[in-house]
């Protein structure tokens, strides 16, 4: 096991929909680490950079459009396999394809709209991390609960 850094976007929709404490909630449960957080509207040069992989795919613009809509909650989420584990609880990219019980599984329907982002590999997580923060608002602490967790 590795102590990973990840990007976890809560999307557009989440702040309205009054989930951001139930999602952030499903995250601590499991023992993953918040190392920084914050609120923010996606700027849409920012949209377009962390999407370039998919800028040639038909869903493109209508997935910047919608991540650039309204404010999200960006944090860095640290842990044993934390790249691993969010992806697992976040739940498969298409919504009716993601088990219950994970996020996208219980609280989205449409892919475009699936509510949560979760780098998916160290080479994703370290661009995206540092897309979105400083390394100075990437906050290490002591956590007297890490040997009962990892
Ligand atoms: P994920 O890593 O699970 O976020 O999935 P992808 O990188 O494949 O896709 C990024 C985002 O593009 C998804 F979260 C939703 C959106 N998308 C669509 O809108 N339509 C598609 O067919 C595939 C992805």
């Amino acid at each position: 096991m590795a102590y990973q850094k990840t990007l976890c976007i809560l999307k557009p929709g989440v702040l309205q929909r009054r989930i951001v404490g139930e999602l952030i909630s499903r995250i601590e449960r499991k023992g993953l680490k918040i190392q920084a957080m914050k609120m923010m509207q996606i700027p849409r040069a920012l949209g377009e950079e962390h999407y370039a992989e998919h800028k040639d795919k038909p869903f493109y613009e209508s997935l910047v459009g919608y991540m650039t809509s309204a404010p999200v909650i960006a944090m860095v989420v640290g842990g044993e396999e934390a790249i691993p584990f969010l992806r697992t609880i976040a739940g498969k990219t298409k919504p009716a394809e993601a088990a219950p019980g994970t996020i996208r599984g219980d609280f989205a329907l449409i892919t475009q709209n699936n509510i949560i982002h979760a780098a998916d590999s160290p080479e994703s997580a370290a661009r995206e991390v540092a897309l979105f923060f400083d390394e100075a608002e990437i906050l290490d602490y002591e956590d007297p609960n890490a040997d009962w967790i990892s």
